[in-house]
């Protein structure tokens, strides 16, 4: 059975002593209780270096995204070399934000993604279409394209260690969530074109998480749906109160 994952994007949120006290509260509601899928943190890059390792029995860590250089003169980049010598065991990539306010597109993405699985860290892969894709009907090409012009040149045991995130970009910080209907048709999409590539059991065995206005409200019908695998949660994950029940939809 494939994993599931409810992964936490801080995005750029929260004052140092903010976040070390947001993954206590996170890790102290998961107290006496297993939650059935893996409990993914990604906050600001610069926490990762001082969260302390006892957190990592419940929750597992990553970065919001990684440079597609391995080191040198690129002022402010983090690599994803430095990432993995924190906690973190994953990271971020691709994410619309990252796609619109860096101009990042899918040849850059795609050293990105090399650089992470060099570093031994589990890319987040995140694609999604915007409103006029969604609105003129090219929404699955656009998103099957994103998928392979950034991940297609991986080998199968590669591809094996991505885990894909879909999140219309419409559904981004708008309050708007994509039905759990049009997420199952995505996902299911997005499997198939996998498969295509790396065959049915890989397909079968990816992890396709959903992101995009993801809350307690709505995680229970989005995470019942046969292809959404977990979620990708930016606003809802910045209090322990409102991220647990995201956990929790799927007892
Ligand atoms: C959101 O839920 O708004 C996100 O962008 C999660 O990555």
């Amino acid at each position: 059975m494939r994993k599931h994952i409810v992964a936490a994007n801080w995005k750029m949120n929260k004052t140092f002593q903010e976040g070390m006290a947001l993954i206590e509260d996170v890790y102290k509601t998961l107290d006496g209780y297993k939650p059935n899928c893996e409990v993914l943190i990604c906050p600001p890059s610069y926490f990762l270096g001082a969260i302390d390792k006892k957190y990592c029995d419940k929750l597992t860590f990553g970065a919001q995204d990684c440079s597609e250089h391995t080191s040198g003169a690129y002022t402010g980049e983090i690599s994803a070399p430095m990432i993995a010598s924190t906690v973190a065991k994953a990271v971020i990539i691709g994410h619309s934000e990252r796609r619109a306010y860096h101009n990042e597109g899918s040849e850059m993405l795609a050293k990105k993604v090399d650089q992470a699985l060099e570093a031994g860290l589990r890319p987040v892969f995140c694609v999604g279409e915007k409103l006029d894709q969604r609105e003129d009907g090219t929404y699955m090409e656009v998103v099957a394209k994103q998928v392979k012009d950034a991940l297609f040149h991986l080998s199968d045991k590669d591809f094996a260690k991505i885990i894909l995130a879909y999140e219309p970009v419409w559904a981004i910080g708008t309050g708007k969530t994509a039905s759990a209907d049009q997420a199952q048709e995505m996902h299911a999409n997005i499997r198939k074109v996998v498969a295509e590539k790396y065959g049915q059991e890989i397909a079968d065995n990816c992890t396709i998480l959903y992101g995009g206005s993801c809350k307690g409200e709505n995680a229970p019908e989005l995470f019942a749906k046969p292809d959404v695998d977990g979620g990708l949660i930016g606003g809802a994950s910045l209090e322990a109160s409102k991220f647990l029940p995201i956990i929790k939809a799927f007892d």
